[in-house]
């Protein structure tokens, strides 16, 4: 197919799913990507580059490196390899084709199409009224935004979204920028994605992030990976627990969905790989409901105190209950009270399936559980995430080696953009640090987070909006209600790589802001620079670009930000955005006097393995409330839906990163040539009166009244768990309700949306 052509969903074919993934076809797709988008010499550099030592951080997942002795030679997985050549294509988005497009006809155009057209190149401004975006000069488009930033009744009428793309000295910039402007409203995708994580584990641990790091996964008895597929959102994390195996050690897999990769994996780079069978991932695979992973884990500690008490002093960790934790007894006492009808029910598994678990926890000295989305995008997300950490605690595994807590995320830095002080709610200690080292008091009202945002713009409340990376048009839900939000903006900006529908749904002014890509050279008058990043373990390194930039009019993300500052807050000797932009070190300077963990900054993150920031949790220290770490009691939740109704994930294919699809196929789950596609399991089918493969429009209620469609989607039969459908994001944003959040966190339940499935009429199209 011509990248000139929208693609249409009516070729689609459908085979049986993969039962293993990676392996050579994996190495094959890469390269037929990369190589469709860029010349063979600027793939290979990108390639030969990408998480070395000095070279490229994968512009992928967080999932971390190797140190650097242990790397391959090829130390990245297919998708790194299509995001990073993504990325490094050599296709260009011109004035001229501004000029041939309107911005209706480019929101016409499918998230696919809009992101082949290729790097954008220059700034350009859609003025009130227009039609068209028209080139503009980088003083003027940052004069205008400037002024409106200082035209507006209050600072809380601007955001700042982020998506973690974004490198640390950039973020920690933007974030000086906003609260040196006099807001909090630094909305970010961690919103819609780890959320939960962190809110669960801030409460029970005393720290948002994961504990454990490469060597814990490869040396735990026993590691749960819930509600996650690595085989295509973190492959390399196959290859770390391909290592767990070999080591001895288990794994037990929690989906809805049989997904490849957790089932079996062909190591591209080893001889077995290429002709065996592979190595065989889960030793369980657990087929649960949608949203039975609390209950689930609530029935393993249920059965692990019922042992405790059948051999009183084998089972708990009776000495990490009493010195490191509170709240034992009422937990104790709340799961003393577990319904097993109830478990069976919510989780659609046997009482067996759930005992054999338990006999693998039982013969684990050390334990760790990650997790994804498909816990943390449910409303009951941040319980579940509580239960987990009671589940961990209960035997000490908590802060000991090959054991812990670890939500694997997402973009390469969102961990990073947070701990730089992209949030609506930092803590005090942190606003009290930017206070002592650049002068000026922060404003402590909690600003905005994702969904808060839109709502704000949606009552017109808040009329500025800034993009920084991302695709928030995209990636929020209830696409028509943020879409009409947005226009209602007087000036969306959006400091981007790439084009994608954020520019074309666009305020009364809207600007385009082309910059750098990770791969990309970043030379500044202070000489060639590099970025940092924090991976999902906490491992800080430098990232290097390696390629000429896409284009000679490019500023960096630094620069863009400083430049910005400067016009709307004016000079000023307190924060020199100009020495910011001309040497990054001086930013990390600054990050190192602000930032715990960070002292040093720019003589430790030399070394080319970088350096790991503490997690207290290891050494039993816990910044909770009391000091200790809290068990809590959680309420069951049973999700099921309505006789008739289903719950609906809405999901990534193997084939896209977040809101942009790089083709129409997702070949593990054999669906090829089309994305309109709901997976449902054929004796759901069959009870709902409906035909395999037939036409649905999918609706979603909610308790508003408002109907939500999407509109003819295939229904393919799939093995899902009773119950459970499956559809691909973005396509299905239009179904999840905004005031459908995650209890505590606010995350958008994009995995548990209720909808029923109608017959779809004739295709007007
Ligand atoms: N190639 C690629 N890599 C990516 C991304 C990408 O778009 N493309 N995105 C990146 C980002 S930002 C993120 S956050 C991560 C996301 O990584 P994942 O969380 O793996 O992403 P999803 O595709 O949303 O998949 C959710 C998984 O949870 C399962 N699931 C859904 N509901 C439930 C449930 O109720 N219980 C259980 N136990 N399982 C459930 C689904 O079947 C699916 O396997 O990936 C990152 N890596
Ligand atoms: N229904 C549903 N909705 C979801 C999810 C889901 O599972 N289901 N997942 C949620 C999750 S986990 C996340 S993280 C969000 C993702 O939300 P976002 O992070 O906002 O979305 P992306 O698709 O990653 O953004 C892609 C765009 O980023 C820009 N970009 C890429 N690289 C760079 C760079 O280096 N610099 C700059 N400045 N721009 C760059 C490009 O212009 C590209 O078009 O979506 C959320 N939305
Ligand atoms: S596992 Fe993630 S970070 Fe590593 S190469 Fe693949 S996409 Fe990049
Ligand atoms: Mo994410």
């Amino acid at each position: 197919m011509s990248v000139l052509e929208d693609p249409r969903d009516d070729a689609l074919e459908v085979t049986p799913p993969k039962t293993w993934a990676t392996g050579v076809p994996a190495v094959v797709h890469a390269l037929q990507y990369s190589l469709s988008q860029t010349s063979p010499r600027r793939t290979m550099l990108t390639l030969l580059n990408i998480n070395q030592g000095k070279g490229i951080d994968c512009p992928g997942c967080a999932w971390p490196e190797p140190e650097p002795g242990k790397r391959h030679l090829n130390e990245y997985c297919e998708n790194g390899a299509k995001h990073i050549n993504d990325e490094a294509t050599s296709r260009r988005v011109t004035r001229e084709f501004f000029a041939q497009h309107t911005v209706d006809e480019l929101n016409g155009k499918s998230d696919y199409w809009l992101n082949q057209q290729g790097r954008l190149t220059e700034p350009m401004v859609k003025r009130p009224g227009s039609e068209h975006y028209e080139p503009i000069g980088w003083d003027e488009a940052l004069d205008l935004m400037a002024g409106e930033l200082r035209g507006l009744d209050s600072p809380d009428e601007a955001l700042f979204y982020t998506s973690g793309r974004l490198n640390n000295e950039a973020a920690f910039l933007l974030q000086l920028l906003a609260r040196a402007y006099g807001t909090n409203n630094l909305p970010d995708c961690s919103n819609m994605c780890h959320e939960s994580s962190g809110s669960a584990l801030n409460e029970t641990l005393g720290i948002g992030k994961g504990s454990v790091s490469l060597d814990d996964i490869h040396n735990a008895d026993l590691v749960f990976v819930v509600g996650q597929n690595p085989g295509t959102n973190h492959p390399r994390m196959l290859t770390a627990l391909e290592e767990t195996k070999r080591n001895g050690g288990q794994v037990v897999a929690v989906n809805t969905l049989p997904e490849a990769g957790l089932m079996r994996f062909k190591h591209p780079q080893r001889p077995r790989g290429i002709v065996g069978r592979g190595t065989k991932i889960a030793d369980q695979f657990v087929h649960i409901r949608a949203g039975g992973d609390l209950a689930l884990f609530q029935a393993l500690n249920l059965l692990l105190l019922q042992a405790e008490e059948a051999r009183p002093g084998t089972v708990l960790d009776h000495d990490f209950i009493r010195r490191h934790s509170t709240g034992f007894e009422a937990f104790a006492e709340h799961v003393g009270k577990t319904s097993w009808d109830d478990v069976l029910a919510a989780t659609g598994l046997t009482r067996e399936e759930i005992e054999e678990i338990h006999e693998r926890v039982l013969n684990a000295k050390s334990v760790i559980v990650c997790w994804a989305m498909g816990v943390t995008q449910q409303k009951h997300g941040v319980p579940t995430i509580r239960e987990i950490v009671n589940f961990l605690m209960l035997r000490g595994n908590i802060g000991k080696p090959g054991a812990g807590v670890c939500p694997v995320r997402g973009h390469s830095n969102v961990q990073g953009d947070r701990t730089m002080g992209i949030w609506e709610k930092m803590p005090q200690s942190f606003l009290d640090a930017l206070e002592r080292e650049f002068g000026f008091t922060p404003p402590t009202r909690h600003g905005h987070d994702s969904v808060n945002a839109i709502r704000a713009m949606r009552d017109g409340t808040a009329k500025f909006f800034l993009g920084v990376a991302g695709n928030f048009v995209r990636a929020t839900p209830d696409s028509d209600v943020t879409e009409a939000a947005m226009r209602r903006c007087r000036l969306t900006a959006h400091i981007s790589t790439k084009l994608n529908r954020s520019h074309a749904v666009c305020g009364e002014t809207a600007l385009i802001l082309p910059t750098l890509g990770r791969s990309d050279r970043d030379i500044q008058a202070g000489g060639e620079q590099f970025v940092t990043v924090e991976d999902s373990m906490s491992m800080v390194h430098a990232s290097r670009g390696r390629l000429s930039p896409a284009s000679e009019h490019l500023l960096s993300e630094v620069a863009i930000i400083s430049r910005l500052a400067r016009r709307a807050l004016g000079d000023s000797p307190d924060i020199p955005w100009e020495e910011f932009e001309r040497d990054y070190g001086t930013i990390r300077d600054r990050i190192s006097r602000v930032v715990p963990g960070f002292e040093d900054f720019n003589e430790r993150v030399a070394h080319p393995a970088g350096f790991h920031l503490p997690n207290p949790v290891n050494s039993h220290t816990f910044h909770t409330e009391t000091g200790k770490a809290v068990f809590t009691s959680n309420d069951f939740v049973d999700l099921r839906a309505p006789k008739g109704y289903l719950i609906l994930q809405s999901l990534r294919s193997h084939d896209q990163w977040n809101t942009i699809p790089y083709s129409m196929n997702d070949r593990y789950r054999g669906i090829h040539n089309g994305r309109r596609v709901v997976l449902v399991n054929p004796e759901d089918i069959k009870d709902l009166g409906l035909a395999e493969m037939q036409l649905v429009d999918l609706v979603s209620i909610w308790q508003d009244g408002v109907e939500r469609r999407a509109e003819q989607f295939r229904l393919v039969p799939y093995p899902t768990s009773r119950g459970s459908a499956a559809a691909y994001y973005p396509e299905t944003n239009v179904l999840v309700p905004l005031d459908s959040v995650a209890d505590i966190s606010n995350c958008p339940t994009s995995k548990g949306i209720v909808v029923r499935l109608e017959p779809a009429g004739p295709d007007e199209g």
